[in-house]
């Protein structure tokens, strides 16, 4: 058995909170380490479970329940009219959920179809841009957003995503479909076992998590309500479900999507064989990324050479690859307590290409700034070989344009390097890409079997597929690079996030218990003279509930102890270090 699947291994943690031991000296590893130990924790994904302790990616029970989805979601592309797929989710699952309604969306409208996907993200469209967390803790605003997109339908297949089956946005949306069975049939994709389901009351409601969890199991055995769970070890970052967390859900709905779009628009039924080879195409990405060690590593280490210089890292994006480094980035907000201008993505196309719910989100200010063009106006004037940037493309997409591009950087920064994705064999762009930068050559090709299934996918183009692991596999890789940047600009200690805002309720149980766990006394105090900028606890302070903690949160960037009072901290400030000293 594996160290994290032992029952006394931090017993008292779900999974998606618990800290990876592969990862525990992360802080102090070499990039290439980095590289390695993300490597090792990305792999779990696929792992066979040892002894019953866990369902796992590969377990018989998921394939089957993921056969049992698509077949619901093939009933739907067959008699669309009033129907709908729902896809819902806070912060990452949410940016997933966005991804998979608007590919599969995309893919309809090649065939002259009308969409049948919507998603929903807590907070709106600016939470695909930017952190949003405080949302997450809203049952009632996710029952509302989902009654507002299912009005007039008659049936409705409702995908919640909560990797740690614990938001209570998708709780009260499951509460909502589980109150009305007519039209509803819920769907819960998350990374842990039901009973590690949060159980914590959400104020104001009658159910927790776990109780909605609990219904849900009732109806799944007469296939009225469906659980996609499998575990799939813990985060290499503890608690950061944007990147192991992200990358399964992505591979289970597409796989999902995916095969319901076969059955319907190719006569492809759904397999058992059909759905686990799909999944192995997926664990061969990986394969292939991180074959590229040592250009990830090397990346990372300009990434990260840039943040400790207060330099920044830009992604420039082409394709549907551009959407993926604009979530990286935005993640890094939350996750490291970075500046919005450390890491940002760019898209070509801007927010045509995104084609979210709300349009353009410009008028929010330069951080929903997102084209390529915006980057020539508010990034590239200030650029300096202090900046990192990236491009990430594919042989499909105008190498010409990319080619442009790279040249007026060069201009600026000698620092710029590249990520290309082909298909085997296909070199002519890569010779022509060789003189811009150095670069990191990824090369996906499909195996003759899923060659003929993908074929007959979604749309007459043979490379669905392969568009959908050159997705995963520059997630992985923007999720390597910086995560490790920011773990060589010291913002991890051992395999734990330090610098975060406590904006939700699940942030601040993560915050209190890191305190625990570091033997600091009345940890909970620490946290709350934190928030607070107090030595001493006010009765009021002490008496108010989470909810006023974590708003007051909000007020605050990055906190530390500086002489004895608390106040703002700069760059190195973080809340665990500063209540240790
Ligand atoms: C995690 C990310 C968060 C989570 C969000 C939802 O790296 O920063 O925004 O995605 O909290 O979590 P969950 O467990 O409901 O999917």
């Amino acid at each position: 058995m594996r160290e994290w699947e032992s029952p006394d291994y931090e017993p008292s943690l779900p999974i998606s909170e618990k800290s990876n031991p592969l990862t525990r000296d992360i802080d102090r590893a070499s990039a290439t380490c980095i590289v390695r130990m993300l490597q090792a924790s990305d792999a779990q994904m696929f792992q066979e479970g040892t002894g019953t302790t866990y369902k796992r990616l590969l377990s018989e029970q998921v394939v089957e329940t993921l056969m049992e989805v698509a077949k619901r979601v093939e009933l739907i592309l067959e008699d669309p009219q009033d129907s709908l797929v729902v896809l819902s989710g806070c912060g990452t699952s949410g940016r997933i959920a966005f991804l998979m309604a608007s590919s599969f969306n995309r893919a309809l409208r090649e065939l002259n179809k009308s969409p049948v996907y919507s998603y929903i993200i807590a907070g709106g469209d600016k939470a695909l841009l930017s952190s949003q967390e405080a949302p997450e803790d809203d049952p009632r605003m996710g029952m509302l957003s989902l009654k507002r997109v299912c009005e007039g339908k008659r049936r409705v297949l409702f995908i919640g995503i909560s990797c740690g089956l614990s938001a209570p946005f998708v709780a009260g949306q499951l509460d909502f479909c589980l109150q009305h069975p007519e039209v509803f049939t819920p769907v819960l994709v998350g990374v842990n076992p039901t009973h590690q389901a949060r159980d914590e009351p959400i104020p104001g409601c009658t159910f927790t998590f776990r109780s909605v969890v609990q219904r849900m199991q009732e109806l799944a055995k007469s296939q009225k309500a469906f659980l996609v769970n499998p575990a799939v070890g813990p985060e290499a970052i503890s608690g950061s479900s944007r990147m192991k967390g992200g990358s399964v859900t992505k591979i289970l709905l597409e796989v999902v999507l995916s095969a319901a779009h076969a059955a319907t628009f190719t006569n492809t039924s759904v397999t058992y064989m059909g759905i686990l080879q799909h999944m192995r195409a997926y664990e061969k990405t990986l394969d292939i990324t991180y074959a590229q060690e040592e250009g990830i590593s090397a990346l990372l280490e300009a990434a990260g050479r840039s943040l400790r210089r207060g330099g920044r890292v830009c992604y420039l994006g082409w394709g549907s690859l551009a959407a993926t480094g604009l979530i990286d980035a935005s993640e890094c907000i939350p996750t490291f307590g970075a500046d919005y201008n450390d890491v940002r993505g760019f898209v070509s196309g801007g927010y045509r290409e995104l084609n979210n719910n709300e349009g353009p989100l410009i008028s929010l200010g330069p951080d929903f700034c997102i084209a390529h063009e915006d980057f020539l106006r508010l990034a590239l004037p200030s650029l300096s070989d202090l900046d990192a940037v990236l491009l990430v493309y594919t042989h499909s997409d105008d190498v010409c344009d990319v080619v442009k591009l790279a040249r007026r950087v060069r201009e600026k920064t000698s620092n710029l390097h590249a990520v290309y994705h082909q298909v085997d064999g296909d070199t002519a762009a890569a010779v022509q890409q060789v003189s811009i930068c150095p670069s990191i050559y990824l090369s996906i090709y499909l195996s003759i079997y899923l060659s003929i299934y993908l074929s007959i996918y979604l749309s007459s183009d043979e490379y669905t597929l392969v568009f959908f692991q050159w997705e995963l596999s520059t997630k992985l890789l923007l999720n390597a690079v910086s995560t490790g940047a920011h773990v060589l600009k010291g913002k991890i200690y051992q395999n734990h996030m330090i610098d975060v805002q406590v904006t939700n309720s699940k942030l601040y149980g993560r915050a209190t218990r890191l305190l625990r766990v570091y033997q600091i006394h009345r940890c909970e105090d620490a946290l709350l003279k934190a928030i607070y900028r107090v030595d001493e606890l006010t009765a009021d302070i002490s008496s108010s509930d989470i909810n006023t903690h974590t708003l007051a949160a909000r007020n605050r960037t990055k906190v530390r102890r500086r002489g004895g009072a608390w106040s703002a901290g700069g760059s190195n400030g973080c809340v665990t270090c500063s209540v240790c000293v």
